[in-house]
């Protein structure tokens, strides 16, 4: 039996020792690294939280990883004050060649987000300051909560973007943020950098450069030998730019290497049968998607034979 102690009552005692213990078989069962390794006394309380901090932030337990919080509250650590700055000195966004007027910029998947975070009482306008001097862009602000969603687009002036003139802008945004406390007013700055890529759109047909050939062969010229080679060129990019020459007429008698524009011989020559041989030659991109302006292009050839005595 317990004997009372100082009047209190024997049941009240027996209830609090009965609390104590499950207190202490609760904490040791949810924690027990620290009942383990340390002492069991109420004054180790402070050592644990300090343990917790320092060496087991990287574990699961919810009882550990809040106990860093009620740590860094205990000892006054505020928030980090509020800072106005773009998250990243450059984001990357792209547009097509040729696009309308307000055709907006798009940023490649799982690119960070454009724009600020802002408090409540920050109006927020953006504005390219420099990188932009034939005016195709414009800055505009979008306020999505507390972020204000920074976007690119053409502006209304007709000017088209044309990836064969210019391919690539950096521009240089200015973000300014005006705090307005009665008749005060506080204006805070951020930079950041936008690097356009201007994507190609297949809006040039080849082009032969000269369009007229003519070359003088004999007629024992072997089979499969080189007789002339045409040119064109396209100055989109890859496939778009990419040519493939072809004969127009039906012939037996010549070959045109489809990527080269070498002109080859097929058949023997007979000067008795044929003095000369006129022929149209094909330049077409291999790009999808050409448009109405995109049309092939024709080099006319002619072939003079010469007798062999
Ligand atoms: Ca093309
Ligand atoms: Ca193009």
């Amino acid at each position: 039996m317990i004997p009372g102690v100082g009047g209190v009552p024997r049941a009240r005692l027996l209830a609090l020792l009965l609390l104590a213990l499950v207190e202490v078989i609760a904490r040791a069962l949810g924690d027990p690294a620290p009942y383990i390794a340390g002492s069991s006394s109420t004054g180790s309380t402070g050592s644990r939280r300090v343990d917790a901090v320092g060496g087991a932030l990287s574990t699961t337990s919810n009882d550990v990883t809040s106990e860093p919080v009620r740590h860094q509250r205990s000892a006054g650590t505020a928030p980090p004050p509020y800072s106005f700055h773009f998250a990243h000195a450059v984001y990357n966004v792209s547009i097509p060649e040729n696009s309308i007027i307000k055709t907006y910029a798009v940023q490649p998947p799982n690119e960070p987000r454009m724009g600020l975070h802002v408090t409540p009482d920050l109006e927020v306008r953006y504005k390219i300051v420099a990188g932009d001097k034939d005016r195709f862009f414009k800055a505009e602000e979008r306020a999505v909560g507390d972020f204000v969603f920074l976007a690119i687009r053409l502006r209304t002036n007709n000017i088209v973007l044309n990836r064969e003139k210019g391919d690539s802008y950096r521009l240089e945004v200015k973000a300014t943020g005006t705090r307005r406390e009665g008749k005060s007013r506080t204006t805070l700055e951020a930079d950041t950098f936008i690097d356009v890529r201007v994507l190609d759109a297949n809006d040039l047909s080849p082009l032969f450069y000269p369009t007229e050939y003519s070359v003088a062969i004999t007629e024992d010229t072997p089979l499969h030998k080189s007789i002339l080679h045409v040119v064109a060129e396209d100055a989109d990019l890859g496939l778009n730019g990419e040519i493939y020459y072809s004969i127009l007429d039906e012939t037996e008698q010549f070959a045109v290497h489809p990527t080269t524009g070498v002109i080859t011989l097929t058949r023997p020559l007979r000067f008795a049968e044929r003095a000369l041989h006129e022929l149209t030659v094909v330049a077409n991109d291999r790009g999808i998607g050409s448009t109405s302006r995109n049309q092939a292009s024709k080099a006319r050839v002619k072939i003079k034979v010469l007798q062999v005595s």
